[in-house]
């Protein structure tokens, strides 16, 4: 029977075996005897669906007959991983999915890792995405993803001879039980050619080129099943089917070659989270993704209203990022030539509707279009962005304010659409993502815009769903909690804090302790099955899984590793505190120094883990493919967390709550959300160190001049020495020659500065680790004292500051 929401319904083992069966036979098509272990797992998955579309049905309902305003988040990326034990966990149906697994004589945890991880983005901004659908779900707001439905995810990584190497992803090619074809569901998308007007102030845009855009849409339960929200995702496909007329003159090639083209533009993710590269076909995926979501959202509220004009009332759209910034000029048009408003009238509503979320302050990663480029592929959405640049300038030179025009044009030299200045001027509200990152953002790349419009730039630290980075990937803590203080924490995180006063308490402790250990040794097994390296469990795990970069500073983790070899190899008599390093993180195919470094961590993980006299003291793991699935191994394993990019530059991070969450203690500076971790754990409980945001900013200014850095520190001196002496690199010395002539010379990440203070600190957390209940007592404090990190947190203060929505219940 159909529960209301918040009622789970009941649903008993013996019913889910005999449902998984059916799949199994009646969709998969398998005979148990004759099943693949893929088979099985699409079965299940395929059962465990049937439970989330009822929820999903009434749902809909729900949100339509609430009428209430609805939530649309805009992402090119979306980084889910997978989603069967997800759907089970939130669906409260765990039991009895074991119990019938036992009874078909399938192994559940095997059936997990049978799906493939969906890897649709690259890293903070994409997971951020992913936290978000499940939190607007849990807390009950209508809400619909919009992105892309790539064909490739991002790169799959390798290590040759310890280089990375790319190979194409394919998720999609077992079959994906989540996902639901709406044929139907088609929209028109077009490029290039010609604009007209009929001189009675009608509109035509004559398209040299028109896609579909083919909806796909993956239901996404939140906490209970009490609501459950949609994640649409955009396949392009050419408008006709074939150009039969070709093919039957026996020219295939050309016969295929608009289906091709159409297809190209959701074919792959781009792997690039660096360097904004102005290509085409970035271009055409933006505006792919952002009309036909701005299609299906007027098309969606107009079934329910007829006032075009209202459509604030009911529609709030977030842009993450500017990849959908277009949706500033794309609303214009609808609203302005299909809907025949002014462009005054247009703007407004526009501006209500939208909102922007800046991700990043790094000039190379700000997005700016060249004006021919852009003029080429989107004729009239030129014109609306001079209009947009032309009205807001004189609106401003109005209002005799202190700011220079050059600073908030849109449009620069003429030559150049600045993407975050659209956002901004087409947005509601325009918020960073800690609190550091939005006082630089009011300081630094929007501080014209912020003297304009004081009111729009809003703080919205992020968050992350408790849901998956602890119910789900860290049973053991899981348990120990429900024992101590019930199930409150899981959607209201705060709660955990319920159980900090156990820090000091022996037998739970003991528990907590025990249930790292299983981690680590979780851990332990899947390192050496993944690189073939044995690593000792009660070493401390010390853990940096993010993206390759250098302001991420992995190449201060691995100076700081180098130094503390040599320093083992010294006198390896001394006490050390055994230390396994570990690395993951994908380097952008293009980014050639991250490359370099990826190289050096594995050079120098062969050295050191092949040299006798080092035995256990010290391990170095760089594990390939770091994705959303290996993160839940790392990282309920972690001992510490390195945090510890150039000040200033990490927007928030989200990896740092994670971590933290899970236990971990973090080494980092005072940087992004670090600093609202500090303040919530307590200085005792974390390890800062190294310059703050307004050193870097004042030492930058006046000019670091590395050099006197490393010549007075013989250990830095011996670390950057050791990189380029042939010590990682015996069969070519001159490997890591530019890596280190980069620290020598300008060092502009400001690894040599840092690094006296971050290796005295991490003496330091040897040392602390040694006294093993005082850093369980430790670890414990920062799992308890992160609630606030919850991205239900996060999506309350979207609703509240930004979208004005409310949930359904
Ligand atoms: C334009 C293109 C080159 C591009 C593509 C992806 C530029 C940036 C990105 C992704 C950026 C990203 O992931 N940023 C991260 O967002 C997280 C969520 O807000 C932050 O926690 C993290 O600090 C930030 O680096």
């Amino acid at each position: 029977a159909a529960g209301s929401a918040g009622q789970p319904r009941t649903l008993t083992a013996a019913a889910f075996r005999d449902a998984v069966r059916a799949k199994l036979a009646y969709a998969v098509g398998k005979d148990p005897s004759r099943a693949t272990a893929k088979d099985w797992s699409m079965a299940l998955s395929l059962a465990v669906r049937d439970q989330v579309v009822e929820r999903w049905f009434e749902s809909t309902k729900a949100s339509h007959a609430g009428q209430k305003k609805h939530v649309y988040y805009l992402s090119m990326e979306f980084l889910i991983g997978r989603l069967l034990n997800d759907a089970v966990c939130n669906l409260g149906i765990e039991s009895q999915v074991r119990s019938a697994c036992a009874e078909l004589g399938i192994d559940y945890q095997a059936q997990l890792e049978q799906e493939s991880d969906a890897a649709l983005g690259n890293g903070g901004l994409g997971r951020l995405a992913a936290c978000f659908l499940d939190s607007m779900s849990t807390l009950g707001i209508p809400a619909h993803g919009y992105g892309i439905r790539y064909d490739h995810g991002l790169f799959r990584q390798r290590f040759h001879d310890g280089w990375q190497v790319e190979e194409p992803e394919d998720w999609l090619v077992s079959g994906r039980a989540w996902e639901f074809e709406r044929a139907e569901m088609a929209y028109l998308v077009k490029f290039g050619g010609q604009i007209s007007f009929d001189g009675h102030g009608a509109t035509y845009w004559r398209a040299d080129e028109t896609v579909k855009a083919v909806a796909y849409d993956t239901p996404i339960a939140g906490w209970r099943g009490r609501h459950v929200n949609t994640l649409r995702l955009w396949a392009s496909r050419p408008v006709e089917v074939l150009d039969l007329g070709r093919f039957n003159h026996g020219d295939y090639m050309s016969a295929a070659e608009k289906t091709i083209r159409a297809e190209t533009i959701s074919r792959v993710l781009y792997p690039d989270d660096t360097t904004a590269e102005g290509k085409e076909l970035r271009l055409k995926q933006e505006y792919f993704f952002t009309s036909a979501s701005l299609q299906d959202i007027i098309r969606r509220y107009l079934e329910d209203n007829d006032d075009i004009r209202k459509l604030p009332d009911q529609v709030a759209i977030q842009m993450n990022d500017t990849h959908p910034a277009i949706a500033v000029a794309e609303l214009m048009r609808i609203l302005a030539d299909d809907y025949r408003l002014t462009f005054p009238e247009a703007f407004e509503i526009t501006r209500q509707c939208l909102s922007y979320t800046n991700h990043t302050l790094m000039p190379e990663a700000l997005e700016r279009w060249n004006t021919n480029l852009f003029r080429k592929v989107l004729p009239r959405h030129m014109q609306i962005i001079e209009w947009i640049d032309y009205h807001h300038l004189a609106e401003v030179q109005g209002r005799n304010l202190p700011v220079s025009l050059d600073a908030i044009r849109i449009i620069e030299w003429g030559s150049e659409i600045k993407m975050g200045s659209l956002a901004f001027v087409g947005s509601r509200r325009v918020n960073g993502v800690s609190a550091l990152h939005t006082e630089l953002m009011k300081q630094t790349v929007f501080k014209d815009y912020h003297v304009l419009y004081p009111d729009r730039i809003v703080n919205e630290t992020n968050g992350i769903t408790p849901r998956r980075w602890l119910y789900e990937c860290n049973p053991g803590l899981r348990a120990l909690l429900l024992e101590a203080i019930g199930d409150g924490w899981v959607d209201n995180l705060e709660r955990i804090e319920e159980a900090a006063k156990f820090a000091t308490d022996a037998s739970f402790r003991e528990k907590f302790a025990a249930a790292k250990k299983a981690n680590k040794v979780r851990l332990a097994a899947e390192i050496e099955r993944r690189i073939g390296l044995r690593v000792d469990p009660s070493a401390l795990f010390d853990v940096q899984i993010k993206r390759m970069h250098e302001y991420k500073r992995q190449l201060l983790n691995i100076l700081e590793t180098i130094a503390l070899y040599q320093a083992i190899r010294r006198g390896p008599g001394a006490e050390w505190t055994p230390r396994v390093k570990i690395f993951g993180g994908k380097a952008a195919p293009g980014y050639q120094i991250a490359k370099r470094i990826i190289k050096l961590a594995n050079d120098v993980a062969r050295v050191v883990n092949n040299d006798p006299i080092i035995g256990d003291r010290l391990k170095v793991a760089v594990l390939p493919n770091y994705n959303v699935s290996l993160a839940e191994v790392i990282i309920p394993a972690a001992d510490l967390s390195e945090q510890i990019s150039t000040a200033g530059m990490e927007a928030s991070g989200t990896g740092n709550m994670k971590l933290a969450l899970n236990g971990a203690l973090t080494i980092g500076t005072l940087d992004g959300a670090n600093v609202e971790i500090a303040e919530r754990v307590g200085p005792d409980n974390i390890y800062i160190f190294g310059l703050t945001a307004d050193d870097v900013a004042g030492l930058r200014q006046r000019g670091y001049n590395p050099n006197a850095t490393i010549d007075s520190d013989p250990t830095l001196k011996g670390a950057i020495d050791a990189m380029v002496n042939g010590t990682f690199s015996p069969d070519d010395h001159g490997r890591f020659n530019e890596v280190a002539d980069r620290l020598w010379h300008t060092d502009w990440f400001l690894v040599t500065a840092d690094f006296q203070s971050y290796f005295q600190t991490q003496r330091t957390v040897d040392l602390d680790y040694r006294d093993k209940n005082r850093w369980t007592e430790r670890s414990i404090l920062n799992t308890t004292k992160v609630g606030w990190f919850s991205s239900d947190r996060t999506i309350r203060g979207y609703s509240k500051d930004v979208w004005g929505v409310e949930p359904i219940f």
